[in-house]
């Protein structure tokens, strides 16, 4: 037996995705709310050391096929073991430096400098 299915006709496009920040259309123009992303690569993190402003969330990558971790001296932020290409993301609010390292490889230290 058909059943007889009605398309979804006549449904606005889906309304203009609202841009959570109203950022003007100037194309890549930074607002306050930043997103950086740092990859674990090659036993490195790259960039090792970055400078952001406060209210910036980085978020680290894994690119190799060793997991890493990405663990805050200060223990402000700790990720699980990321697999290739999982991801974890740290807002950081505060200025100050922070200096994190992969747990499992601790000869990958890296820097944020919140300013
Ligand atoms: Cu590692």
């Amino acid at each position: 037996m058909n059943i007889k299915v009605f398309p979804a006709t006549g449904l606005p496009a889906a309304s203009l995705c609202a841009a959570s920040h109203g950022a003007p259309t100037t194309n890549g123009a930074p607002t306050t709310e930043e997103t950086i992303q740092v990859s674990a690569k090659n036993f490195m993190f790259a960039p090792a050391s970055i400078t952001v402003k406060a209210g910036t969330t980085v978020t680290w990558v894994n690119l190799d096929d060793e997991p890493h971790t990405v663990f805050s001296d200060a223990r402000l932020f700790r990720s699980s073991a990321l697999d290739t290409k999982e991801l974890f993301s740290f807002k950081f609010e505060k200025p100050g430096t922070y200096h994190y390292l992969c747990t499992i490889h601790p000869r990958m230290l890296g820097t944020v400098v919140v300013e």
